[in-house]
């Protein structure tokens, strides 16, 4: 079934219709030729006209999650992850554009396996593009709550914190014009014209296990305070011997007259 150089003596006419060249990783058509491949690593262009057997060998006990993306109306592929004896450990033969396994794993080596799928006593098939993602580690999370309410004039600052191995990486959107992301915090300064609800704020972690954790927020712009009064304007600060002083001793004078009858 792979292009060969001259392909015009091909005896049937089924294997013409394949123009395409098999992927590089061939010949990994059995487990003993196993292609090798990285963890949270990312393999593009990838054709199964055949078998495709992959290895993976983690050094340390995580979560691996293997997932195949490709258009399932070009070649309904599958997907199965064994162990080094190769038992099964977990097998994805749906009808969606891409199938994806999972499963705890301790250190060691297993196998990966890409087929392609077919009714019984039917030719399997074949696909000539799939992307395979090899996530080994922890789905991220938030572990932190955004600040949802700032004074206008005031500084807002949020930095967000997230679980996940590998480390997640955090990416911001919806902002609004006061607000910016620099990688790490958000930070900004509201103005008076911006009191109010903002739109949603939504952060999105990732690394290479799915699924990606995503927090959605709003912040409330209030109102700064107005501002207090200047001191004096009660009347009763002006220097001693001007005409509001004498006013306001007297108002004094009469409170104290006033309490004095009450009391007895
Ligand atoms: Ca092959
Ligand atoms: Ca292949
Ligand atoms: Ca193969
Ligand atoms: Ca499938």
């Amino acid at each position: 079934m792979i292009a060969e150089s001259d392909e015009t003596d091909n005896a049937g006419s089924a294997e013409a219709t394949i123009i395409k060249p098999d992927d590089g990783y061939e010949d990994n058509d059995v487990p003993a030729d196993a292609t090798l491949v990285a963890l949270n690593a990312t393999y593009i262009d990838l054709v199964c006209y055949d078998l495709d057997w992959y290895m993976v060998q983690p050094a340390t006990d995580a979560t691996l999650t293997v997932r195949i993306e490709f258009l399932n109306a070009n070649g309904n592929l599958g997907l199965a992850l064994l162990d080094s004896t190769l038992a099964p450990l977990a097998v994805a033969e749906g009808e969606n554009d891409g199938e994806e396994v999972t499963s705890a794993l301790t250190a060691g080596t297993y196998y990966i396996v890409v087929a392609g799928e077919g009714a019984e006593g039917a030719a399997p098939a074949v696909n000539d593009d799939y992307t395979l993602r090899i996530g080994y580690g922890t789905a991220p999370g938030f572990t932190s709550t955004a600040a949802t309410s700032v004074q206008a004039g005031s500084a807002y600052s949020y930095t967000p914190a997230a679980s996940g191995t590998p480390v997640p990486t955090i990416t911001a959107s919806g902002l609004p014009a006061w607000l910016t992301w620099d990688g790490t915090t958000l930070s900004g300064t509201p103005g008076a014209g911006n009191v109010g609800t903002t739109g949603n704020i939504t952060l999105i972690a990732s690394n290479a296990v799915s699924p990606d954790a995503t927090q959605v927020f709003q912040v409330t712009v209030s109102a700064a305070p107005a501002p207090p009064a200047p001191s004096g304007d009660d009347g009763c600060a002006p220097g001693a011997g001007s005409p509001a002083a004498l006013l306001c001793i007297a108002a004094a004078a009469a409170l104290v007259l006033r309490r004095r009858r009450r009391g007895g």
